[in-house]
Order: C-alpha cells, then structure tokens, then sequence
C-alpha cells in the first residue's frame, strides 16, 4: 500500500482560502470567534500554520475585496507576509457581488457604466496575480435575478461574454482565468452562470486559457458530480475545483463530512483519466470553506487530512482491473475494485507518510500542543468582541 500512498500523497496539495480564517456567519448572524483572524496578516499567519503541520498546503487562495484593501498597492505587502509566514499567495478572487454597484448585475449589467467598473475590477485582480505570480484568477459571478421577466437572460448572456473575452485579453500566457457556478444564492430565479454547462460554454467563449471551477457545493441534490468531472477531463476544460461539502445546498460544511464516497468518486475519475491518457490532469485543488462555529484552524487541518485521505484510497483503485472489468461488464468485480479501495484504511501509510517527510504525525495534536491557539486568542480576542452586537 505504501508504494502507491506515498507517491499520491508526494503529489497532492490543497489551497486553503483565506477567507476561512475570518469571522463569518449566516444572513442570520455570526458567532465570534475570539481566535478569528481580523487582517491579511492574521489570515497569512494562520493558514501559515495550517502548511507547517500538514505539508500539503503550500498556498491560500485571497479575495481581491477583502485582501488588498488598497488593490494593487496591497501588492507588496502580501508578498512580504507571505515570505515571512512561509505560506504563498493561491488563486486571486475578484470580487463582483458586494459593491453597491451589483444591485443588478456586474458583467450582466445593463448599464455600460458599471459593466466596465466590474471589468476595471476585474483587470486590477489580474494584474494582483500577475504581480505576485499567481496562475489562477477564480471568477464567481453571483449575477442574476430573482423575478420571472425582469432580466432578458439572452441579452446578459451576451454581456457575459465581452466581458470575459476581455478579461482574458488581460491575461499572461502562464496564467488561466476559472469560471466558477452555482445554480442559486444570492439570486433566486435566475443566475447567469448557473451549472457547468454554461460555465463550459462561457469558457469557450472566453479563450484559450478560460477553464471551468467545479465548487462541489455548488450543485442540486443528487446531482452526479463526479460524471461533471469526467465529461470536462474529456473535453481538456476542468481548471479545478473549490471543495466543500453540503446537505442541502451551499452549506459550506467540511470536506468528505457527509458524503466522503463522493469526493473519492471525483478523485478517482481524475486519477483514471491520467492512468487511462498517460498524462496529469492539471487541476487546482482548492478548499472553500468558511468555519461557522468550529475553529478555523482546527477545521483546516481536519480538512487538508480528510483531503489527503480520500486522495490516498482513490490512488488505490486498481485502474487496469477495473479497465478490464468495465470492457467485459463483470458489473459486481468493477464497483468492488471502488469498494475495496475506498474501505481501505490509509490513515496508518499518512501517518508514516507524514513522519518521513518531517511533519508531525497528527498535524491536529501537534496543533493542540502547540499552545498556537490560546496565544492568538488572547492576541486577538479584543478586536473580535468589539465586533460583537449586544441586543441587551
Ligand atoms: C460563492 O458561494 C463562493 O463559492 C465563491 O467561490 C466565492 O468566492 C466564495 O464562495 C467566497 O464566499
Ligand atoms: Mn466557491
């Protein structure tokens, strides 16, 4: 087992989005924590921590809004803190929902005026990434509406796609612009960018260097997630993925906490396609999650495990047996090669994986004893209570 665990695990890494480190909530409030990140430093600084116990999280992904507060001046800054907590800037995040401005849209605006103020956004994002050699620009667009008739869809649609054309002419040759959609939230009819499809399509229009996002959150119930995946392997368009898990729509839980078959499946038919082509798969592995009421940190490093060890039992799969199952349809031997090796208990090859490389055997106790938590609490807890509203 450890033949085919260690080299998965020497491959695979996970971004871990700075967002996750900050205070959030529900539309119905935020419980504070006393231990949350309050600025871009906090944020380096934790997920910072998350790489050094685990290995595996080398980069985390900033949104532009929240993260560069004085936009391409921030520039300098990140990178500074970025070399001193040992952890680099990931994808960049433009921001196209928050403004006042997107009341009605950003890209699908009808008004010209603000089209080109999300595209003006939109080229300072790319110019961030370029300034700090990130590849990836992640595009969520939250456009759409929420009553029947109100937005003509072809129109926007349209609009959609001279602004992503030209968001593309920005680009470098090493960079790439990802396409992320989500079927509803924050509209409720409609939303421009509504599953894969159009994602694919928007891509394609884009340019070369457009690829879909898949955020496995991101989809209606039931949806075959992992057959989105194969059929965007196949068409060369999968640029990579947020990864969350969910129970009944965006619900942002913990990776793999209620359906971890699923993301197996997805990670297997990565690992089928590159056995099958004879080629890596270039994909992002991302995180996007926001910790409500577990602690941020702790969250993270449960994550970044719970990642390495779906991608450790996908790595299992005899791929050639399962080939040959598949071609003479021996139905029950070709789901038991998924079965057996999902069943399979990497934890122990991890853990020896992890000690091999330097790294704590359980990133998480390392975590506990590190005394990193109680510190930053004490640190941190003033600024965060000032933020709590009192209804007394
Ligand atoms: C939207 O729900 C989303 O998945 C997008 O990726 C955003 O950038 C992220 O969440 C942060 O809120
Ligand atoms: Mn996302």
């Amino acid at each position: 087992m450890r033949d085919t665990v260690f080299p998965a695990l020497d491959r695979f890494r996970i971004e871990i989005p700075s967002w996750g480190f900050a205070n959030t909530g529900t539309r119905f409030g935020k419980f504070i924590q006393a231990a949350a990140a309050t600025s871009i430093e906090e944020k380096f600084r934790d997920a910072g921590q998350v790489h050094a116990l685990t290995g595996v999280c080398p980069t985390v992904a900033l949104h532009v809004l929240w993260d560069f507060p004085d936009g391409v001046r921030s520039v300098t800054k990140v990178a500074a803190l970025a070399a001193k907590y040992g952890i680099q800037p990931g994808s960049i995040n433009p921001n196209l929902f928050q403004d006042q401005v997107y009341k009605f849209g950003s890209f699908g605006n009808p008004d010209q005026a603000i089209r080109n103020e999300a595209l003006a956004h939109s080229r300072d994002s790319i110019a961030i990434a370029r300034s700090l050699n990130c590849r990836d620009i992640s595009f969520w667009v939250a456009d759409g509406s929420n009553y029947p008739g109100t937005a003509n869809m072809r129109q926007r649609k349209k609009y959609f796609e001279e602004c992503l054309r030209a968001c593309h002419a920005e680009l470098s040759a090493s960079q790439r612009m990802l396409i992320e959609y989500k079927p509803f939230e924050p509209a409720f009819y409609h939303t421009d960018i509504a599953d894969w499809g159009m994602a694919l399509l928007f891509s394609r229009a884009a340019g070369p260097q457009a690829k879909v996002l898949v955020d496995t959150g991101h989809h209606y119930q039931a949806q075959n997630i992992e057959q989105i995946v194969a059929w965007l392997l196949a068409e060369d368009m999968l640029g990579g993925f947020h990864f969350n898990d969910r129970r009944y729509a965006d619900d942002d839980l913990t990776m793999g906490s209620i359906d971890p078959y699923q993301v197996f499946r997805i990670f297997h038919e990565i690992l089928f396609f590159e056995f099958e082509e004879g080629k890596r798969a270039d994909v992002a592995y991302m995180i996007d999650q926001s910790h409500n009421l577990k602690g941020k940190i702790e969250a993270m490093i449960q994550t970044a495990g719970m990642a390495q060890e779906l991608f450790a039992k996908a790595a299992l799969v005899d791929h050639a047996g399962l080939a040959a199952a598949q071609k003479a349809t021996d139905l029950v031997r070709a789901e038991s090669f998924l079965q057996d090796a999902f069943a399979t208990d990497v934890r122990p090859a991890i853990r020896e994986w992890r000690v091999s490389k330097g790294l704590p055997a359980s990133p998480m106790e390392a975590f506990r004893q590190s005394g990193y938590l109680e510190r930053i609490s004490v640190e941190r807890a003033a600024r965060n209570m000032a933020s709590v509203s009192s209804y007394a």
